[in-house]
């Protein structure tokens, strides 16, 4: 018995769904560019379909049609119709509706403007209001809902693509420039971007988590976030804070108001952050204790060395130092 190829992966089906994600997907936006982006992709994919079916109509017609029915001036004039005067208006058409789109959406200084860094294999992020220190972050971007941001995007090591399906287009980050995408989020909630230009051997575990917020909520967040954070007093903290400094993390890692290294994440508040290693792992303690032992295992080509000479208690203690900093306890 023949199969046709799509009955032969029919038990496939359900698994290619399951890769249709809300959360990172162009087909559904959350912020104004993708939604144009996608409203165009519809009218170009219907309207090619209808002029296909139109083709197809025709050709059918003129298939079956008594020999010399068509003579060579209905010929000419059908070309000159269909192949000049349809194309030519169906064209200039698209291309002014299309126009507004093209154009950046207006910002001012006084917009919030996001700074994020593409590194080899996670994202560096600075909030930066006019007048104020900038908020550091990696990994994870926070957005008010309905307000203009813009994004400054730049990379420290190789080319990196800044890409937030749901939001808008890709932009490039390239060392040595910062390009600028101006969004604005329609719709609150969690999402998902990803780095869509091949920058090494974890180029595919690349991603970052984008929480939509609503405007009073996202400034409450980054108050919060500017509250520099306090040394801490209970045993099991000191633990944490012992192990970091004597196992030297804060060579590379600021985090907790520790001597800041800025060579890997900022894990200050890594408490709040949704997903350990950019977006690749749910940040409990234990998946983030068996990173910090060997986060090659994780991520090939991450450029922090293994811990494995430290023992599962120390890893743990450190992951729960960690894990228990963030705005919310800024805030006590
Ligand atoms: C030589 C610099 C360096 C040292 C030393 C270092 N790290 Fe890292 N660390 C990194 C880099 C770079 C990354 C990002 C890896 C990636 O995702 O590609 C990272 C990632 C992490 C992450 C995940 C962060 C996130 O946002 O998901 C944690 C947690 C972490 N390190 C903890 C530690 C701890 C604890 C120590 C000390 C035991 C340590 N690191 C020592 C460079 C370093
Ligand atoms: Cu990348």
């Amino acid at each position: 018995m023949r199969r046709s190829v799509a009955g032969k992966f029919l038990p496939l089906w359900p698994l290619m769904l399951a890769g249709c994600n809300r959360h990172q997907s162009a087909l559904a936006p959350f912020g104004l560019e993708a939604r144009s982006t996608l409203s165009l992709t519809v009218v170009l994919a219907a309207g090619g379909l209808v002029i296909a079916l139109g083709v197809a109509v025709i050709y059918a017609i003129a298939a079956r049609a008594p020999e010399g029915r068509l003579t060579h001036e209905r010929g000419m004039r059908l070309v000159l119709w269909l192949g000049a005067v349809f194309p030519t208006v169906v064209l200039t058409a698209l291309l002014i509706w299309s126009l507004p789109a093209m154009r950046p959406l207006p910002a001012t200084g006084q917009d919030l403007h996001i700074r994020v860094e593409g590194e080899q294999f996670w994202w560096r992020v600075a909030y930066r209001e006019a007048g104020r220190d900038p908020v550091l972050s990696a990994n994870e971007i926070r957005l008010p809902v309905g307000r203009t941001v813009v994004f400054e995007l730049t990379a420290t090591d190789v080319v990196h693509s800044f890409w937030i399906p749901g939001l808008a287009g890709k932009m490039d980050m390239i060392p040595g420039r910062t390009n600028r995408l101006v969004v604005k989020a329609e719709k609150p909630g969690r999402y998902r971007g990803v780095c869509a230009e091949f920058c090494g051997l974890s180029h595919a575990l690349m991603a970052f988590d984008v929480i939509a917020m609503e405007p009073a909520a996202f400034d409450e967040w980054l108050a919060v976030a500017r509250i520099p954070p306090r040394p801490t007093d209970s045993a099991i903290y000191h633990r944490g804070e012992m192990l970091f400094a004597r196992e030297g993390c804060g060579s590379c890692h600021a985090a907790r108001g520790t001597p800041s290294g800025e060579i890997g994440p900022d894990l200050t508040r890594y408490g709040e952050r949704l997903t350990l290693g950019a977006g690749i792992l749910a940040p409990t303690p234990g998946n983030t204790a068996a990173f910090i032992r060997d986060p090659h295992r994780f991520k090939p080509g991450a450029r922090m060395p293994a811990y494995r000479h430290l023992r599962q208690d120390e890893a743990l203690a450190l992951a729960v130092w960690l894990k228990q900093s963030g705005a919310q306890e800024a805030k006590r």
